[in-house]
């Protein structure tokens, strides 16, 4: 989808009248207003239902989506501007709508594990709240589908969400919003995840032992490798590469490209040959040091908004980097005004992605009040052939629902991630915004996110202000590493 600066998008195009609603559900505010009241109509309506996706003529699914569409409908929020969102639920489960990197309350967030209501199978909730922080954000349903993969995220239940800035420099001459989806999923020994992208590559030799050592042990019983999923399809917005309208460019035409990674568990890669990418924003907040670059790399629920200055006319396939991926459908062709012909790939040089390059040069960040140690352990194949992951030893469980960390309002603290597994795990933090401090033992600052890309058998470090009260969730986004036990609760003392 592209749109111009101010889209039209509002609503999704499906407003609904309150006038029209049998009922009012939930009016629900995040920050005390009277949201609720009967005469303000919705300024949003998203409907859960079954629907059918087009990924090509003659590749159409059925799964669930957001208005009948994918992606879901591009929802335009305004920095501080309270909005009322009317979510029903057309489907016989019930629901969990995520405002992933909002800082919303506990009631509004969409994760069942902090307390938020569901939506009702065949029923709604209307929510309000104050949307923030500005930038590229992300909706998405947030079940544990766990063995079910037609469940969760593995589904069509994934949409942009962009919160204008009250200040916008606007250094482009248009906005593209892009959302990389695969479907098809099905279960697999062992999967071809991309490694190896991530710099700095040494690993920890502590933990690096450990998990080896571990993962040995379990194969010297007999076990078989724990189930991965792989897909069939892919698509960026909704068409397999060739079977939607190209993006359009002209020469001299400056590009900002909003690119979310919707899948329930893949990492995504992508580069248009010849030009580069200046990232200007990650997980929707502006980064210290915008730089170019000529491959993107994104964990699942990762965001990253680039700017392209469209200066080598020609038709190309912007796509990822996995010939595999991108044949079955990971692209999308971009067209200068004047060009025609079959669109042309070219696999850039190798190239590292390098979290820091986008900090601060310099200072470091402030010290923390406390620092939360978590070691990240793979339980290989130990739960019904899935492996089973662990923080600090624990396997979450929904039976018990109990907060491993105990936060104080108004503190800094650090999160020392230690990876004992040679998965690269994109770690998710409710709720809050989090500051890198630390990638694989280098020190950065001024990098804000909410998802972070962990790396086999190595450190992450990140800050976040306990600012936002309330149970806080805090998992890995790869949907069969979540529903397996890598989760944990926060709460606030
Ligand atoms: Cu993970």
């Amino acid at each position: 989808m592209s749109l111009g600066r101010r889209g039209l998008l509002q609503g999704g195009g499906l407003a609904v009248l309150s006038a029209a609603l049998p009922r009012f559900g939930e009016a629900q505010s995040a920050d005390g207003s009277a949201s609720g009241s009967p005469q303000r109509a919705a300024d949003h309506a998203i409907r859960i239902g079954n629907g059918l996706v087009e990924l090509a003529p003659d590749r159409i699914i059925s799964t669930t989506t957001y208005n009948g569409q994918f992606p879901g409908p591009l929802l335009r929020f305004q920095e501080g501007r309270q909005v009322v969102v009317d979510i029903h639920n057309d489907t016989d489960t019930p629901e969990q709508l995520h405002w992933h990197g909002q800082t919303v309350p506990v009631d509004i967030d969409g994760a069942s594990e902090e307390g938020t209501p569901f939506i009702p199978a065949h029923g709604m909730r209307r929510i309000a709240f104050t949307p923030g922080p500005a930038g590229l954000r992300f909706y998405h349903t947030h079940l544990t589908p766990g063995a079910d993969l037609s469940g969760g995220q593995y589904g069509g239940q994934v949409g942009t969400v962009y919160i204008e800035p009250k200040n916008d420099p606007g250094r482009h001459d248009r906005e593209v919003f892009l959302m990389l989806k695969e479907f098809q999923p099905a279960l697999s020994r062992g999967g071809d995840m991309a490694m190896g992208f991530l710099a700095p590559a040494e690993h920890v030799k502590t933990l690096e032992e450990a998990g080896e050592s571990a993962m040995r042990a379990s194969l010297a019983k007999g076990m078989p490798h724990g189930f991965e999923v792989g897909y069939s399809l892919f698509s960026i917005n909704g068409r397999m590469l060739g079977h939607g309208d190209p993006i359009r460019v002209k020469v001299g035409e400056r590009v900002l490209f909003h690119i979310v990674n919707g899948s329930a568990t893949e990492i995504r890669s992508l580069a248009l040959p010849g030009h580069l990418f200046e990232v200007i924003a990650l997980d929707g907040n502006p980064v210290p040091t915008p730089s170019k670059v000529p491959v993107l790399w994104l964990g699942t629920a990762e965001r990253i908004s680039a700017v392209v200055e469209m200066n080598h006319p020609g038709v190309w396939v912007m796509g990822d980097l996995a010939d595999d991926d991108r044949t079955r459908g990971m692209g999308i062709v971009v067209e200068y005004a004047g060009k025609s012909g079959k669109p042309s790939w070219a696999k850039p040089t190798p190239f590292k992605w390098y979290y820091t390059r986008f900090g601060k040069s310099t200072s470091n960040a402030p010290a923390p009040d406390e620092t939360l140690e978590m070691t990240f352990t793979k339980n290989n194949a130990a739960n019904q052939g899935f492996n089973e992951w662990r923080i600090n030893d624990v396997a979450f469980s929904m039976e018990k629902m109990e907060p491993m960390f105990h936060l104080r309002q108004g503190k800094r603290y650090r999160l020392r991630m230690r990876n004992a597994s040679d998965d690269i795990h994109p770690v998710h933090l409710h709720r809050h915004s989090f500051e890198l401090t630390g990638i694989a033992g280098r020190p950065t600052a001024g990098i804000i996110k909410d998802v972070v890309m962990l790396g086999g058998y190595q450190e992450v470090e990140v800050d976040f202000i306990a600012d936002n009260p309330g149970r806080t969730l805090f998992h890995c986004h790869q949907q069969l590493h979540m529903d397996f036990g890598f989760m944990a609760l926060f709460d606030y003392a």
